[in-house]
């Protein structure tokens, strides 16, 4: 072969393979324009591979026009997935959720706390005036308890929720308290600022609608044994049905290790924070169980970029009527709020 003639096959080479990347990419526009289905595309490679002749086995021209049928497909998929409405891929801002004076998500932390359970209008009272003089205004309080034993203390219901009200009222706070029934929802918003969904109804569908039905701020537990998927898609049900305004908590997780009550899951924090836009809270008395250490677990959800910490504060926890062993009590609770507000996090 002769230098000329080389550079002229050169040539032509360069021109083919540009003619062919032309060509490669006009298939794809035509392909996606007729939203070709997998048997169509699987008819149109049949035939091509048909055609197969001389140099080029059946295989080959399969490999070469599978490129861009796979292509188109994976496009097809990808616009089929949409996101969810809680993902960051919906809305790239937070969701603050304002409650009074404070706002969840706003990036100032919130401190909620007070008592597992109401058990009376004195013991709520002496709570948030403790609470109230410490700079606290988020206050919960169950009212409803839905209890690993149905022997143990259920909680006062309906006359639990009118305390919280009227204590709020007289201190100026705002109260959160757990429903755990879809026809309580609607009246609860009566009582109460947020409603409460407790881990084991995480999964609760109806309770979930119900909640999504009203336009009361929701706390939504993680489940015991969820996964942080599992838990968006949870918050999903509530935000699918038109109450955007849904707070997301972490209450650790349960695992094989029983210093703790539960195994406290802080690198939830940061995924939720980055997959959704919600606010996101860690439960530091019912994920570690342990007095001693929910300041130090209080200081590593913040700096882990929690909204808020939710903490349970008693009068006198020993003679309470639910989670006795990991209440505390007024003068713990000065100890843990000045440590944890000490760090600077809060
Ligand atoms: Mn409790």
């Amino acid at each position: 072969m002769n230098q000329c003639h080389s550079e002229v096959l050169e040539r032509q080479l360069k021109d083919v393979s540009h003619q062919m990347l032309e060509l490669v990419q006009e298939q794809l526009r035509i392909v996606q324009e007729l939203k070709l289905e997998p048997s169509e595309m699987q008819q149109l490679l049949d035939e091509l591979a048909g055609l197969a002749g001389g140099r080029l086995e059946e295989s080959y021209v399969r490999e070469l026009f599978s490129v861009v049928l796979g292509i188109h497909a994976k496009a097809v998929k990808a616009k089929e997935r949409k996101p969810l409405l809680v993902s960051r891929d919906h809305q790239r801002e937070d969701t603050v959720i304002e409650l009074g004076e404070v706002q969840l998500g706003g990036g100032k932390p919130v401190l909620v706390a007070g008592p597992c359970a109401v058990e009376s209008y004195e013991q709520v009272r002496q709570v948030a005036a403790v609470l109230k003089a410490a700079g606290v205004t988020v206050l919960r309080g169950g009212a409803f308890k839905p209890r690993t034993s149905p022997y143990e203390f259920q909680g006062l219901g309906f006359d639990g929720l009118k305390i919280l009200k009227e204590v709020a009222m007289e201190f100026g706070m705002k109260t959160i308290s757990e429903i755990v029934h879809p026809a309580h929802v609607e009246l609860a918003g009566e009582y109460i600022d947020v409603i409460q969904i407790g881990a084991r109804n995480m999964q609760n569908f109806e309770l979930l609608k119900a909640a999504g039905d009203v336009q009361t701020p929701v706390l939504l537990k993680r489940g015991l044994a969820a996964t942080i998927d599992e838990f968006l898609h949870a918050a999903e049900y509530i935000v699918s049905r038109g109450n955007q305004q849904v707070m997301l908590i972490e209450r650790g997780i349960r695992t094989y290790e029983k210093a703790t009550r539960n195994t406290l899951d802080i690198s939830a924090v940061p995924i939720l924070k980055q997959e959704s836009h919600l606010p996101v809270l860690v439960d530091v008395t019912h994920s570690t169980g342990r007095k001693e250490i929910m300041a130090p677990c209080a200081k590593a959800a913040l700096a882990a970029g929690a909204d808020g910490v939710m903490v349970e504060v008693h009068p006198n926890p020993a003679a309470a009527l639910s989670d006795a062993a990991q209440q505390l009590d007024f003068e713990a609770f000065g100890r843990f709020y000045a440590e944890v507000k000490q760090s600077g996090l809060l």
